[in-house]
């Protein structure tokens, strides 16, 4: 059935929701391009009781970020903050990862066993001609096995003039690239070259599904309000971080067996 502008089926599960179904075209695309779009896999209202819970938690670090010179890590006041860990720390946030939609998406890319990986809003303010560089997410923490998904749901529209993502076709197949350390974070690709890929606008509660080995960056937000995205990523059970060796155990578990675990 595809009255919300994708396949969906309904599930046995708490509420016999209807859960988006991926289809043969969209599996293509993700091994040829390294990313498509599912659209309108959650309603508008959905969203936004998703955007004011995780707000509150973005605005305890925008205030922290004040309070400590204004920049950490890749995050910096009034321009762009990555507010992480938001299932560990909310109930509520958790519940919402761990959703049937994310179960049927996961498990049919990767495999039977799925963990939350990590999850983190990220807020963009109309922050001139700033972007956010050309990067794959294994390039922050290489892991095995990879890749692993990102699903970047939209909480508001994200469009080429609020800063939504672009990616690169294909670079995926490349594997990990270098990386170079810049003010604004990790980049592996020019934003001075000719190739500066594919647009992606998702419209709130659609999701960019992309492999983190997929180089993506976002353009700067020349609107007039915040461009807001909850980033979730998902990986194979038992994921090892190849930097320490360390396997992951302490993830919240999605899916076992294929199942909502
Ligand atoms: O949402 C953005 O502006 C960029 C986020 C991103 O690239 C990431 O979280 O890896």
């Amino acid at each position: 059935m595809s009255g919300a502008g994708h396949e969906s089926k309904r599930v046995d599960g708490k509420d016999n929701r209807l859960v988006p179904t991926i289809t043969e075209a969209q599996m293509r695309q993700l091994q040829e391009d390294g990313y498509f779009v599912l659209d309108n896999v959650f309603t508008h209202d959905e969203m936004d009781a998703l955007a004011i819970r995780i707000e509150q938690h973005q605005q305890i670090h925008e205030e922290w970020l004040a309070a400590n010179g204004g920049a950490s890590g890749i995050s910096r006041a009034n321009e762009i903050t990555f507010t992480d860990h938001l299932a560990e720390k909310d109930d509520a946030i958790k519940e919402f990862c761990t959703r049937p939609e994310f179960v049927e998406i996961t498990t049919k890319i990767l495999g039977p066993d799925i963990d939350l990986y990590w999850n983190q809003s990220v807020f963009k303010q109309p922050e001139g001609e700033k972007e956010f560089p050309w990067h794959q997410d294994d390039g922050y923490t290489p892991v095995d096995p990879s890749p692993y998904l990102t699903l970047w749901l939209a909480l508001n529209d994200a469009t080429p003039e609020n800063g939504c993502i672009s990616v690169m076709p294909g670079s995926w197949k490349r594997g990990l690239v270098p990386h170079e350390h810049t003010p604004i974070g990790l980049a592996c690709h020019s934003s001075d070259d000719p190739d500066q890929g594919t647009l992606v606008p998702v419209k709130a509660g659609s999701i960019a599904v992309f492999y983190s080995l997929t180089m993506h960056k976002s353009g700067p937000n020349r609107s007039i309000g915040s461009r807001k995205a909850y980033v979730i990523q998902y990986s194979n059970a038992g994921l090892k971080n190849t930097r320490t060796g360390e396997i992951l155990t302490d993830k919240i578990p999605v899916a076992r067996a294929g199942k909502s675990a």
